[in-house]
């Protein structure tokens, strides 16, 4: 049992981690990393998923003297029951944010709000037109209409499958057919799972897995992909432009605003609000030099990848950032937001501002965003940071380094453009060897690990094998702040990397947005796949959330293992209990979708095992390795 925590330089890579780490320390304030060690050692029943809380004539856990529970289901059915449960979470957490996008969007077409709009014209008739909706002649709005509802149905189960099952390969919707596992809707297989699971229904662990397959396809080609796509056309899709991370981003002489959470519904209108010449005029009023808006988490990757907006840091930062003493207010809407961030808030003058009514916090001031005030609130919020500046102790306001540069914006959109307008010559690179394959790096921060390093050394290993790297939430700073995110970190690839990226003038690892943005990657996947004829699971490409946390990250892994993508992680969900479920995971997933997990924390031997998996998916096509 760990006693003591370990030293700064070891919770977490970076400098301006361990500043305020130690800032914390000296003022006594309590971050997760404290949390943990008071937690520690966890137990041992719930970390390999063996305790059973579904039923009140338990809760039961699984022992070599109880190994059944009262009702007679075993270490298998339980686990399996459980994990399908944690994912349910993940699932409903991406797919509930793409609903709010559908309510904007569905607000816009009807014309019930001035404060959004649509911006990428272009993006939803090409969308419109994919689904099979009529766009020659039509009024935009019209267009829009017809798409509002072709999303609406993906979400409950009028159709037999959800809309964009339709970008995959023939061939693999066939074996997704085969299986069972096509989803017919997002909010159905949900449910479903929420009852498989009741007391007395599925109680065969490996029936319990396919739809937990089911159920995380629904979120990645439905939930997030429909998410992905309305953030696009309600606020632009994203293209290749600068932008800088780290606590460095923050300014000691400005109103400092964070903004934290996923959906940018409500970011996108602070930004807006932040540029309002009567508002910077009252902020100098107040004696502050301007208004700074930076991100965290993922609606600051959103905001990053389509405004530039900087990036303060990742999901172990957010009680950081506030911790440099120089943050006025910090506005949420939901997902991955510790509820300690107030309790930090209240050890100087920040204001924490909740926006969402599924998402309210003890201690929090409440601003509720609706489609037809957005702007509104947007200014009272800002309102609010300004009137807080005065209250600011500028002696203990620490900013610990100066912000690094990154490159963002690779849309799918983006990436073809930066191709000349085909994949030819990302086919071209992957054939010869000189790409030899692409692995997704995505997902959050966990204080298990030390933080970031996993993130960083997995990216840094791959590219120096050739490998691009994709990166999307809290991966994205982490890459950034190791100066991987510039097209000079060519300089750190291997030479058929580092040729065929710097005569596109990208970086070798290239940011594409949030974790709802995982979907871009999936329809790249499928994008690769059907132009070579094959399924996602014969081409060289692999997923891993090295230091991951939360329901939703497994969820994405179980959705791109599910789509045929190799995915590692740091550590196994808590599954670990149950012989069935585990080697289903771990290898059994591959016999049916051609994909399966692999677990290893280091991340240098991980950087070898993908690799492997790659040489093998290249052999089996022809390739050389
Ligand atoms: Ni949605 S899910 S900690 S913010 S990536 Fe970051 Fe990304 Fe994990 Fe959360
Ligand atoms: Fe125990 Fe069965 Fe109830 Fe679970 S469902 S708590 S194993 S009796």
């Amino acid at each position: 049992m760990a006693k003591e925590l370990p030293p700064i330089e070891e919770r977490s890579l970076w400098e301006d981690a361990h500043k305020m780490l130690a800032k914390a320390e000296k003022e006594g304030i309590e971050t997760a990393w404290d949390r943990l060690l008071q937690q520690t050692p966890h137990c041992t029943f719930g970390e390999s998923g063996i305790c059973c809380r579904i039923c009140t004539m338990g809760p039961c856990r699984i022992s070599k003297k109880a190994p059944l529970g009262v009702c007679g289901a075993d270490t298998d059915v339980i686990v399996a029951r459980n994990f399908g449960r944690f994912l349910a979470g993940g699932a409903a957490g991406h797919s509930d944010h793409g609903r709010d996008c559908i309510e904007a969007f569905h607000a816009v077409a009807h014309g019930e709000t001035e404060d959004y709009q649509i911006k990428d014209e272009a993006k939803l008739r090409r969308i419109a037109e994919e689904l099979g909706i009529a766009v020659e002649g039509r009024e935009l709005l019209d267009i829009a209409r017809d798409l509002v509802e072709e999303f609406w149905a993906s979400f409950g189960s009028q159709r037999s499958q959800v809309c964009f099952v339709s970008r995959l390969p023939e061939k693999q919707q066939e074996t997704w057919r085969k299986l069972g596992i096509t989803p017919r809707g997002v909010d159905r297989e949900i449910t479903e799972m929420m009852h498989r699971t009741h007391m007395g229904c599925d109680n065969d662990a490996a029936n319990t897995m396919l739809h937990s397959a089911r159920m995380c396809l629904a979120d990645g080609w439905a939930g997030s992909m429909i998410a992905t796509e309305i953030s696009d056309i309600l606020f632009g899709t994203p293209k290749p432009r600068k932008a800088q991370v780290n606590l460095g981003v923050l300014k000691k002489d400005h109103v400092n605003i964070l903004v934290h959470g996923h959906n940018p519904i409500v970011s996108e209108k602070i930004m807006e609000a932040v540029n309002d010449p009567e508002l910077i005029a009252l902020a100098k009023e107040k004696g502050a030099a301007g208004i700074n808006l930076a991100g965290l988490c993922c609606t600051g990757n959103e905001l990053m990848m389509r405004q530039g907006i900087p990036m303060a840091g990742n999901h172990l930062m957010t009680e950081l950032a506030i911790i440099t003493g120089a943050v006025e207010l910090i506005v949420v809407d939901y997902q991955c937001i510790m509820p300690s961030l107030v309790q930090v808030g209240n050890c100087f003058h920040t204001k924490m501002i909740t926006t969402a009514d599924k998402a309210r916090f003890t201690g929090a001031e409440h601003v509720k965003f609706e489609m037809h005030n957005g702007m509104d609130q947007a200014r009272r919020v800002v309102r609010m940071a300004i009137e807080r500046f005065p209250l600011r102790d500028q002696d203990r306001v620490e900013i610990p380094c100066d912000p690094v540069d990154i490159v963002t914006g690779f849309s799918n959109e983006a990436l073809l453009e930066a191709l000349g307008g085909t994949l030819t010559p990302l086919i071209e690179a992957i054939k010869a060897g000189k790409i030899r394959g692409a692995v997704a790096i995505v997902g959050c921060n966990n204080p298990k690990y030390k933080h970031d390093h996993c993130n960083v050394n997995l990216a840094r290993e791959l590219i120096k094998k050739d490998i691009l790297v994709l990166v999307t939430g809290c991966v994205t700073t982490a890459a950034g702040k190791a100066g991987l995110l510039v097209p000079e970190a060519i300089d750190m690839a291997g030479p058929g990397l580092k040729e065929i990226c710097g005569a596109l003038g990208i970086p070798p690892v290239v940011h594409m947005g949030s974790c709802v943005d995982n979907a871009r990657i999936l329809q790249l996947a499928a994008l690769l796949a059907n132009e070579l004829g094959v399924t996602i699971a014969d081409l060289p490409l692999a997923a891993s959330s090295p230091e991951w946390y939360s329901e939703k990250a497994a969820t994405i892994g179980t959705y791109a293992v599910a789509s045929g993508i190799y995915t590692h992680l740091g550590h196994p969900p808590n599954i670990t209990g149950s012989k069935v479920v585990t080697d289903l995971a771990l290898s059994g997933l591959d016999d049916l979708v051609g994909a399966c997990f692999g677990i290893e924390p280091d991340p240098f031997k991980a950087a070898d095992l993908i690799d492997e998996r790659i040489r093998q998916k290249r052999e089996a096509l022809g390739l050389s390795a």
